[in-house]
């Protein structure tokens, strides 16, 4: 009891002459999870663009450990409509070097980088891989329809599970971003 009064006096305390900001309040009470601050950054924060005026799917594309965006083995695909401008701005965010290169959705995978499964729809150095801190640009157009897969071309990393979905739907009026738990 003598607890929680004490701590009841250092709220109106830090009320009383801290700012009203909700980072002083959440940090000085400890009461960080029962506030708001914080949260909804994670929806906040998509990956996907669409300008549906010019047909356009703007995606940011990160490798990371072994991963697209946190995703490998397949438990995340990208969907676009058909005939849409696709731009993925790729960036390389692990100390390892990656790249990225659409290829078929079969198995078995190659080992690595091939020619990729739609015309320019790849990174620079597919097979060498790009160092951490570079980005690069993707641009293609979708086809009419097909399924595919976003692959690191890097000898061995699709292979270990470096790689996730990439579809065209037909009936797709506009890109979607679907993931599984990991
Ligand atoms: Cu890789």
């Amino acid at each position: 009891m003598q607890q929680t009064s004490r701590a009841v006096l250092m709220i109106a305390a830090v009320l009383a002459v801290a700012p009203r900001s909700s980072w002083a309040q959440t940090k000085d009470t400890g009461r960080a999870h029962h506030s708001s601050a914080g949260s909804g950054t994670e929806t906040a924060n998509s990956p996907l663009a669409w300008d549906a005026a010019s047909n356009t799917v703007t995606f940011a594309l990160s490798a990371g450990v072994f991963n697209f965006n946190g995703y490998s083995n397949g438990r995340a695909t990208l969907t676009v409509p058909p005939k849409s401008n696709v731009v993925m701005n790729f960036s390389q965010d692990d100390g390892t070097p990656h790249s990225a290169v659409i290829i078929e959705d079969k198995d078995p995978m190659p080992t690595m980088a091939d020619q990729p499964a739609i015309p320019r729809a790849y990174t620079n150095k597919a097979t060498e891989g790009l160092p951490q801190g570079a980005t690069d640009v993707i641009r293609f157009t979708a086809p009419d329809s097909g399924s595919y897969r976003i692959f690191c071309g890097v000898p061995g990393h699709g292979l270990s599970g470096m790689w996730i979905h990439f579809k065209v739907d037909p009936s797709a009026k506009e890109p979607r971003w679907e993931t599984e738990k990991q």
